[in-house]
């Protein structure tokens, strides 16, 4: 018997009258150029939906699955059954996993690592024959007390250690499963108070752990890329993974921005005060957008809240920008998103994802439609064509000085003309679409 009993695998139905249907995820139309399915790339992430309880600072568990405390191997592997069942019913195509979040926790380093050889076991004959993919894998250095003070920036280098082992592991058990990329999301890589702590030191050592990870990751062959997982704060007082050009910054400082890309949080880009599509946007412009995990912040809590997404015309802003850079490659759309704690039952799981991938295709199909149409780009292209004038152009390029554009500029007495951004002109036109 399944958990999600008499829950019925999801069909696209706009029509329909029942609430578990898609009514405008049809993963076979094809928008420019290619199906729904492989733009959106849809993946259910475990943590939230198999792992987390219902709790909030003020009470425990509210959720009642039959699998919980999820601490022995019998348990683990009701939840991997369950965990497939919802795959099958929403029919995504991918699915992500830390390793605390599949397997329990072992005595001892050897056992934990154990215990992750023989879960994936288990799960490995699940994703043969057309069942989903691993869209990533990643490891959890940030729930055990071991990780209070950081994981690769602990002031204890038997931390630094232990976790070479966890990551090795983890990276083992993605490809083992034929997952596509690795993530890392430093939750206790930064400081509560700079009294006691060594920056300088702690990001060596975070720059150090990052490039073994790299090697490791062309020595076992994983086949798409590692993901930093930018975040300004939560858990931390301070992650040193602030935002897109935070990381960017620091891959470039450790020789790394050809090898590292990003996974953008829509939550953790509210908390760094930007929007999403900035941060997809910068990553795209620095040349490191990877992957993302799709959630929607509370604009007024400062905590990441993890709600599914449901305003379309932000997500349909953060898959322009993503359209725009080509699409995503190895990446895809992890929704890292969790019930509210009174969303107690089998249906409401099913409900969230079914909802969260209609606003995504809803979304990425308005996105297709701007960037077809070409409006918006071609008002972008000419508040920016002067410079295609040859005289402009070479002072980006070739041996301009300022001395000789100085000289121009006098010379021909150049007296700028303020010219209108038309922001509320762009606003409407966007409105046309979502
Ligand atoms: C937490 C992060 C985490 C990562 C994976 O805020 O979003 O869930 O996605 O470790
Ligand atoms: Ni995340
Ligand atoms: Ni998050």
């Amino acid at each position: 018997m399944s958990y999600f009993d008499g829950i019925d695998p999801i069909r696209f139905d706009p029509d329909g009258d029942g609430d578990l249907a898609f009514r405008h995820y049809d993963a076979d139309r094809v928008v420019m150029g290619k199906p729904l399915r492989d733009h959106l790339r849809f993946a259910v992430c475990w943590w939230h939906s198999f792992v987390w309880e219902g709790g909030d600072p003020f009470g425990g568990q509210t959720f009642q699955r039959p699998w919980f405390p999820g601490d022995t191997m019998d348990l683990a592997r009701q939840r991997v059954d369950a965990a497939f069942d919802l795959f099958r019913i929403l029919g995504v195509p991918f699915y992500a996993f830390h390793d605390h979040d599949i397997r329990p926790q072992g005595a001892s380093l050897a056992e934990s690592n154990a215990r992750l050889d023989e879960i994936t076991d288990y799960m490995g004959p699940k994703m043969e024959g057309g069942g989903p993919g691993l869209l990533w894998g990643t490891a959890n250095m940030f729930s055990d007390r071991r990780y209070m003070s950081g994981a690769a920036t602990n002031p204890d280098p038997d931390v630094f250690a232990y976790c070479a082992s966890i990551v090795r592991a983890a990276m083992g058990a993605t490809v083992k499963l034929g997952g596509v990329n690795y993530v890392l999301w430093g939750g206790r890589e930064g400081y509560e108070t700079l009294l006691n702590t060594d920056m300088d030191r702690e990001l060596q050592q975070m720059g150090r752990f990052l490039s073994m990870v790299v090697e490791h990751k062309h020595r076992i062959g994983l086949k798409g890329d590692i993901l930093i997982e930018p975040k300004p704060q939560e858990p931390t007082k301070h992650q040193y993974d602030h935002d897109v050009a935070t990381v960017y910054g620091f891959l470039k400082r450790f020789g790394l921005e050809g090898e590292v890309k990003v996974n953008i949080e829509q939550g953790h880009a509210i908390l760094a005060g930007h929007s999403f599509e900035h941060e997809i946007a910068t990553a795209n412009a620095l040349g490191i957008f990877g992957s993302i995990d799709m959630n929607r912040n509370d604009y007024q809590s400062g905590w990441d809240t993890d709600q599914f997404p449901n305003n379309v015309p932000e997500v349909a802003m953060a898959y322009y920008e993503i359209l725009r850079g080509g699409g995503f490659a190895n990446g895809g759309t992890n929704f890292d998103a969790k019930l509210r704690r009174q969303s107690l039952d089998p249906v409401d799981l099913v409900a969230a994802h079914v909802g969260a991938m209609d606003v995504c295709a809803r979304g990425l199909m308005a996105a297709a439609a701007m960037l077809e149409d070409g409006a918006l780009e071609r008002r972008r292209e000419a508040r920016y064509a002067k410079w295609d004038e040859a005289e402009n152009a070479a002072m980006l390029h070739g041996d301009a000085t300022l001395d000789a554009i100085a000289d121009r500029a006098e010379g021909a007495g150049l007296d700028p003309q303020p010219v209108s951004g038309g922001q509320e002109r762009l606003e409407n036109l966007v409105n046309r679409y979502v």
